[in-house]
């Protein structure tokens, strides 16, 4: 079986280093494929540094400009499709996801089509965000739960593991989100299409080092989205 992290990156210098190294330290083996966004901060070039210590292992795509953590995925995803992984890993490089919870994503991943690192199950959590990043996250959950019926709990959890099988289906979809609606979208064709996923409880901490990227514009744009998933046709 082949498996595959992704780490979609835009300015995440403080962190990247750190995390391909925690990943790569695990007893498991793991494949890392960055994906980063000509990051201002020379993330991509300190990537790049670590690719001769992990050869064959560690990969880096790159790209001309900030175009979006949905289009990252994609990409993403297409590529580990094009190299025949069996399993793709989805996390953010701020280490508000355990590397460590990776083990307990996998020991799922044969059952499932998706497994989901959820905060939002019995024994998951969110340690550290203040209290409007906590409203605004549970408000937007809600409101996409409801507007689409979707059953899952963490709707936006970016934390999780998703089999070929998956994969192969969303290459061939017209994937409407490019920012952060883009995990629900994920969920709500994975239910809707009949896909099994599985919620493991999973603690999310909030980054210690660099800056959320998530603007004003992304939150408009996921609203904006959750309708237009709502008004197409599955
Ligand atoms: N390649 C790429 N990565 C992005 C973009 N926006 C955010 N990211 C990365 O996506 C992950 C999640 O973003 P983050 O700022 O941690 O969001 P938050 O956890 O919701 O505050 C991090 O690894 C970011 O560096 C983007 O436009 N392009
Ligand atoms: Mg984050």
């Amino acid at each position: 079986m082949k498996y595959l992290v992704v780490i979609p990156t835009y300015n995440e210098a403080e962190n990247i280093v750190d995390l391909i190294k925690a990943i790569k330290n695990l007893p498991l083996s793991l494949d890392i494929l960055v994906v980063d966004d000509n990051s201002p901060d020379k993330t991509g070039q300190l990537a790049e540094d670590l690719c001769s210590l992990y050869p064959n292992s560690l990969f880096l795509k790159k790209r001309f400009g900030k175009i979006g953590l949905g289009s990252a995925y994609q990409e993403a995803f297409a590529w580990a499709i094009e190299n025949s992984y069996n399993f793709v890993i989805s996390m953010d490089a701020d280490f508000s996801h355990n590397p460590k919870d990776i083990a307990r994503l996998l020991e799922n991943s044969n059952d499932f089509d998706i497994v989901l690192a959820s905060r939002k199950i019995a024994g998951g959590k969110i340690i550290g965000w203040n209290i409007w990043r906590y409203i605004s996250s549970n408000g937007a959950m809600a409101f996409s739960r409801f507007i689409l019926s979707i059953k899952t709990q963490d709707v936006t959890a970016g934390f999780k593991c998703y089999n070929k099988d998956f994969l192969e289906f969303i290459e061939n979809r017209n994937i409407k989100s490019n920012g952060y609606a883009f995990q629900i979208e994920m969920i709500y064709l994975a239910e809707k299409n009949g896909f099994r996923i599985k919620e493991i409880p999973s603690v999310f901490l909030d980054r210690q080092k660099g800056q959320s990227k998530l603007s004003f514009k992304d939150a408009i744009e996921f609203f904006i989205n959750v309708f237009k998933l709502k008004f197409r046709k599955i």
